[in-house]
């Protein structure tokens, strides 16, 4: 494995032995600086005495007589007693243990037995004194001190490097030889040293409080000292944890792995390991007997993944959970749906069999199918709801879905701990390592409104992605360095030792329901053939399987150790491979006789009682009552009620005065149509979610949800939390800096609850296609592949206001093009013609111009009576435009969203003298009045908006295109001709008007490779051209 390599290069080369560094004197080095200081010196109370070990014999030779004391580092430690005995708080909290404990014996010059203290090292040793141990009649050898540091320097060495040198490649590639690693190990410790002779290994010292290896025994021959800290650090297991900051934390990762006998399983439990092994790799082999040339990405050589799982979901079920959110890429699913999840077994295998779906969707591959199972866990009795949510090809693009699909599992059940709901996300070696969404995720792990109190990372790593070598796909030592960043303890194991597995099973299950925080497991295996079942490994990687044709399974590995054992005999592991087979050939049969399978049956969030007895075409009214929106209208223009001392910023009453002047004058603006949108949906019940970069404010400074008290810390009011004492609760969250991630948190928010309006905003629209694969993969085509419904929310800031390419356009000619609306096919014109359009579409996308539409649509989107996925155009400058207004009247009862808005002007009053329409969206709308009015054509030309681009308003568009017969059509976009919505609109109004015998005309700016100039001139000199050509008669 490439870690060996990165660690030797780290490591070595090493010192020779002659001339080793002092292992005392790395200590005294690394109290000095600042960064190791915590790392080595534990903060937490000690436990046992720090009592001196006995020390060491002397050496012969005068090099190695040197003492630590001698030298530099010596001045340094009288230093610190000097300091110490004035003012023991003077003094790191280690520093004060140690010479309280006794162990310095400071020189004459600081030896003044006066202060108070000083402990006379005689009161501390009384079984040294008189011993060869202590120096001429009382003063203890600088060997005790040196032999103590070493000792306490080599137990704390195998916790930082043993995993360096563990053997947890079950191929043996990359293991380090023991002799060289115990030199990278404790290259420095007397022990290596020519003067130290074999039964110096007998000699017994005393185990500081940082090691559990001595049970009750609270001193160890250094010899066994060595024996249990290989035996813990360098055997089956990998432990890194020593990065971890918090003490506590650490101390219990130590306990739970250097504990006499925490790998010592009991029989039962070993057959129930067989029993797992068994079936993981039956399943596999079934497989590769039935379709020997189908492609599945077997999991074979990493099959103790299914016993890795379900071991931490049996522990985490008896820690109390109840509902387990999965991720996975393709390798294994199979075999994780039926032996995990108990997914019935004909339903996996007929999925084999090439048959047509009888339901909704196109559906997907079938290592990619999610599911939904509630069952009981036969080993706690306890019921348990397991899901594994569907996911592209993509690799990792799954996480922040899961992620975001718990945290609202716990998010509705009151969850606030994590103690109910907890996610797991496994990984490939090389996607973990190499998928910039992991970091983006696991980024998210500590945020308040986005922790998840804990995941658990299990990587399948086979050393191997596709047919790239590890030193070819990461320039980190372990795949799973991304853990480190969020202070996750790592577990690399080495596949092929099962107790090892199921050891580190549970101390991840145990960490997360004690902590809540990531684990990381790195189940290190192999993959026993090509990347899929027909690819040929043999072309890239030969050597490395030329061992692996060789390589024993898991199952015959551990059938024979414990058949060895005496724990199960050779007919029983038969007898437990032939039933599971059995099994699988009922099933086969089973699903031999299927001749339909279905969609929903891979349904991974269902919504039981959402859909039933609704009625498919009726949307509720999104009109709300006058009293309704003053009363929000009033709490959103204020501070807290009764709270005179929560002082708001000068500027914020200034904003929060027009606002309630706004509301007095029932003429609202943006923020506001969003706030009373919110603000409706709360008093309904409806939690809302809003999350992206900066939202609590707003990037434009115009939302403003979260008051910030000015000279109290941390002390806001959301006004929309505060508007109804029985309302539903409201979320507004400033994220972490990530699209990718946080948008797909998002999109797996809104796959839990459909009663909840989850919105993603992102900072500037063009900021979203770094997180192109959610939109792409999930939200645009989700429903399609896996008949799962979202109603998040998507909003784009979005126009041309001269900020240059990055900062203009979101980009709606992508989504447009997303969007499954068929551009020559116009829907029969009924009175559901709307509905039935939503309803048959995968997403919408609207650029709404008033702040009543806006108002709409967004309440629409709970409406509903299903969900779909809304992009939404937002303004920038329309949110402080004052035409950009809305009066209450268009938001009251009966009111609703307009897909097109129609010039109600002079022109509106006599379509057929119009001379020319020109059908707009979003902020332009507002550029062509101004440019209209002030060239007094308002009779002469039209202009009508399009507020909700797709599904396409084919039936309106066809009325206003017939009523204003004697006009010239055009379209009008501020985006260059290759961007915007005119390719979209163009064929669609074609079709709407019956054909191409009328023309729709383009007017805007022309075909560009960049979104928008850099140049403000530019800007304006392009925008006055298209208007001028807009207003030409
Ligand atoms: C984002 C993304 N890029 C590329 C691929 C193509 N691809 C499929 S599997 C694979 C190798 C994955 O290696 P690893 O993560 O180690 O998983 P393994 O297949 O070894 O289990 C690649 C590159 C993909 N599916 N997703
Ligand atoms: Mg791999």
């Amino acid at each position: 494995m490439y870690r060996t390599r990165q660690a030797f290069s780290s490591l070595l080369p090493f010192t020779p032995l002659s001339n080793v560094e002092r292992y005392s004197s790395w200590l005294v080095r690394s109290q000095i600086s600042p960064a190791a200081k915590s790392m080595s010196c534990p903060g937490t109370p000690l436990k046992r005495g720090f009592a001196a070990a006995p020390p060491p014999p002397p050496p012969a030779e005068p090099e190695a007589q040197e003492s630590f004391l001698n030298g530099t580092s010596g001045a340094y430690v009288e230093e610190m007693f000097e300091a110490w005995s004035l003012d023991p708080k003077s003094v790191h909290v280690s520093w004060d243990a140690y010479f309280r404990g006794g162990a310095y014996q400071a020189p004459p010059s600081l030896g003044n037995s006066t202060r108070p203290n000083e402990i006379p090292l005689a009161n501390m040793l009384p079984g040294l004194i008189g011993s060869s141990m202590m120096q001429g009649g009382g003063a203890p050898s600088t060997q005790i001190i040196d032999a103590h540091l070493a000792v306490q320097g080599t137990i704390r060495s195998y916790q930082v490097r043993g995993h360096l040198a563990a053997n947890i490649d079950p191929l043996g590639l990359n293991n380090i030889d023991t002799e060289q690693a115990k030199k990278m190990i404790i290259r420095s410790v007397t022990v290596d040293s020519k003067d130290f002779k074999e039964k110096d290994l007998d000699t017994v010292y005393q185990l500081p409080q940082t090691t559990f290896i001595g049970g009750s025994d609270t001193s160890l021959p250094l010899r066994e000292i060595i024996s249990r800290l290989e035996k813990v650090y360098c055997g089956s297991i990998g432990a890194e944890y020593m990065h971890i900051q918090d003490l506590d934390q650490v101390n219990w990762i130590r306990q739970k792995l250097e504990t006499p006998g925490a790998l010592t399983l009991g029989n039962d439990d070993k057959r129930r390991l067989l029993a797992r092994i068994s079936r993981s790799a039956g399943f596999e082999n079934f497989l590769a007997k039935k379709w020997t040339a189908e492609k599945r990405f077997g999991l074979e050589g990493v099959e103790m993944l299914i016993p890795c799982m379900k071991q931490v979901i049996d522990r985490s079920t008896e820690q109390g959970v109840e509902c387990v959110v999965m991720g996975m890429p393709h390798r294994g699913r199979l075999n994780v749906l039926a032996n995990v999840c108990r997914k019935p077994l004909e339903q996996i295998l007929t999925q084999f069999a090439g048959l047509e779906a009888a339901d909704e969707g196109s559906g997907d591959v079938k290592y990619h199918l999610g599911t939904y199972i509630e069952r009981l866990n036969r080993s706690t009795n306890k019921n348990i709801r397991l899901s594994v949510v569907a996911n592209p090809s993509h690799l990792e693009a799954v996480n922040p879905v899961v992620e975001g699909k718990v945290r609202a599992e716990q998010f509705y059940r009151g969850d606030t701990e994590g103690k109910k709901a907890m996610s797991i996300l496994l990984h490939g070696d090389a996607a973990f390592a190499g998928q910039g969404v992991v970091y983006e995720t696991m980024h998210m792990a500590e945020l308040p409104d986005y922790t998840t109190r804990g995941t658990i990372h299990i990587v399948a790593n086979n050393q191997i992605g596709f047919t790239t070598d590890p030193r070819y796909s990461r320039s980190s030592p372990y795949c799973t360095d991304v853990g480190r960043v969020v202070n996750a303890p790592i577990f690399h194991v080495n596949a092929d030792d099962p107790e090892a597995v199921l050891l580190v099973s549970n101390i991840a299950a145990e960490w997360r329901a004690t902590w809540h925080k990531d684990v990381v497991i790195d189940l290190v295996g192999y993959r026993k053939f090509g990347h899929n079942e027909i690819d040929e490994p043999m072309f890239t990687q030969p050597i490395m399987y030329s061992i692996i044709k060789k390589h024993k399974n898991v199952l015959d590995i551990y059938s024979d150790k414990l058949i060895g054992e005496g724990v199960v005999t050779k007919e029983e592991v038969d007898a437990v491979i032939d039933k599971y087979e059995k099994i699988c050939e009922e099933a086969f049969k089973k699903a031999g006789e299927e001749t339909q399978v279905f969609h929903k049956h891979w349904l991974d969030s269902p919504w039981s009682g959402f859909f039933e007895g609704k009625d498919p075409l009726k949307v509720s009214d999104t009109g709300l009552h006058e009293d309704t929106l003053v009363h929000i209208g009033k709490r959103f223009s204020q501070g807290p009620p009764n709270a005179p001392d929560f002082i708001i910023h000068r500027s914020m009453e200034r904003i929060l005065k027009a606002r309630m002047e706004m509301v007095n004058k029932r003429e609202i603006d943006w923020a506001l149509a969003e706030a009373l949108a919110f603000g409706g949906l709360l008093k309904e019940g409806i939690h809302v979610r809003l999350s992206g970069q900066d939202v609590e404010r707003g990037t434009f400074s115009h939302r403003h949800h979260v008051l910030h008290h000015q000279t109290k810390d941390r002390s806001t009011y959301k006004p929309l939390a505060n508007l109804y004492p029985d309302q539903a609760p409201y979320t507004v969250s400033n994220s972490s800096l990530s699209e990718y991630a946080v948008l797909g948190f998002e999109l797996g928010f809104s796959m839990t609850n459909p009663n909840a309006l989850v919105l993603w905003e992102a900072q500037f629209g063009d900021f979203s296609n770094t997180a192109q694969c959610i939109i792409d993969q999930f939200i645009a085509s989700g429903q399609a592949k896996w008949v799962r419904q979202s109603g998040l929310v998507m909003l784009l800031p979005h126009g041309m206001e001269g900020m240059g390419p990055e900062h203009s356009s979101a980009r709606p000619e992508r989504f447009l093009q997303l969007c499954a609306d068929d551009p020559e096919y116009f829907p029969p014109e009924e009175e559901e013609f709307a509905i039935k359009q939503l309803s048959h579409i995968n997403m919408i996308v609207a650029n709404c111009s008033t702040p009543a539409n806006y108002f709409h649509i967004l309440r629409r989107q709970t409406a509903l009576p299903f969900r779909k996925p809304l992009i939404v155009m937002t303004p920038k400058s329309l949110l402080r435009h004052p035409e950009c207004r809305s009066s209450f009247d268009e938001m009251l009862p009966g009111t609703e969203f307009k897909r097109m808005i129609l010039d109600a002007g002079p022109a509106g009053q006599n379509p057929s003298s119009v001379k020319k329409v020109l059908f707009c969206t979003g902020k332009v709308y507002y550029d062509l009045l101004k440019e209209r009015r002030e060239r007094g054509l308002e009779d002469q030309i039209a202009i009508h908006t399009i507020e909700q681009i797709s599904p396409f308003p084919f039936d309106i568009m066809k009325k206003v295109t017939d009523q204003y017969c004697n006009a010239e059509l055009c379209w009008v976009q501020e985006e260059h001709k290759n961007m915007g919505a005119w390719t979209y609109v163009q064929p669609r109004t074609q079709t709407a008007i019956g054909g191409y015998h009328r023309l729709l005309q383009y007017i805007g700016r022309e075909t560009a490779p960049s979104p928008a100039t850099g140049s403000k001139a530019t800007h304006y000199k392009e925008l006055k051209h298209f208007l001028a050509q807009a207003m030409s008669l």
